[in-house]
């Protein structure tokens, strides 16, 4: 599967250079052309990357086109004593604590998380199990809360540590710098207009529209920037990237 779709790719790539070099943006943005070159495999991220402008907006759309369900999937309570703790005293002792390659780690209460200008969207979430839903998003961007903490030079890429665990060991994501800086990627503490509930990650979840919904992290308790996701779990950079080989590039 790798080599024939590297072999298309090759083949194809060479065989249409011209066209690659005159129109790539209209053929990425051509959907079949993206599903046959972004097909799931490995080279996809730098293909991706290459061809791709990687700030473009993932689609908005009107309230009316929200999903009247929006389904849970993994974790829908994290189950610990800590975080039932927390639950219970609607996470006023809940922090956020953003550390890492910055210059002013922060530890940050709901309250203040709440305070901070926010960004509301209506996207559409894609989990590769087979199923979408549109919601509607609310929180403060990534970059904003980044930028408070003064992001170091080195800094390569952010990871995200959840309340749940998996195999006793939190599930995690990260994403890098063109991601975390994205307009659309957030720290939702909203959903369609109520405060997150537990089953989608409260008390706040990521939302980085242009990948896939096992990005998109729940239950967030720690946001670190690092310039190296080696040494964080198996150092695929997430939980499903270790455990069942997804790419950790997820781009839709
Ligand atoms: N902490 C955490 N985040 C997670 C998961 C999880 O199990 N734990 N599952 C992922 C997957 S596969 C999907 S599709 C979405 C589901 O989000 P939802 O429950 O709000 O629909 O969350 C993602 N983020
Ligand atoms: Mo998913």
């Amino acid at each position: 599967m790798t080599l024939i779709t590297r072999r298309m790719l090759v083949g194809g790539a060479a065989a249409s250079a011209g066209l690659l070099l005159s129109g790539c943006d209209k053929l990425a943005q051509n959907e079949q052309f993206r599903q046959i070159l972004f097909s799931g495999e490995k080279i996809n991220y730098h293909l991706q990357r290459a061809l791709m402008n990687r700030d473009a907006l993932a689609p908005e759309f009107r309230p009316d086109q929200m999903s009247p369900r929006f389904r849970t999937n993994g974790t829908a309570n994290p189950g610990t004593p800590e975080y039932g703790a927390m639950v219970a005293d609607n996470f006023a002792n809940w922090r956020l604590k953003i550390g890492g390659l910055v210059t002013k780690p922060l530890d940050l209460s709901l309250a203040q998380v709440r305070s901070m200008p926010a960004r509301t969207q209506i996207t559409r979430h894609d989990c590769v199990e087979g199923w979408s839903a549109i919601g509607k998003w609310h929180g403060p961007t990534l970059k904003s809360v980044l930028q408070t903490a003064g992001i170091r030079p080195e800094a390569r890429y952010i990871v995200f540590t959840c309340a749940d665990l998996y195999s006793g060991a939190n599930y995690y994501e990260s994403v890098d710098m063109v991601d975390a800086f994205h307009p659309q990627t957030i720290l939702a503490w909203a959903m369609n207009d109520a405060v997150l509930s537990v089953g989608h990650g409260a008390p706040i979840r990521l939302r980085v529209e242009r990948q896939l919904g096992y990005k998109q992290a729940k239950y967030v308790m720690a946001v670190d920037a690092v310039a190296s996701l080696a040494g964080i779990g198996q150092g695929k950079g997430g939980y499903w990237e270790d455990s069942i080989d997804y790419d950790w590039y997820a781009g839709i």
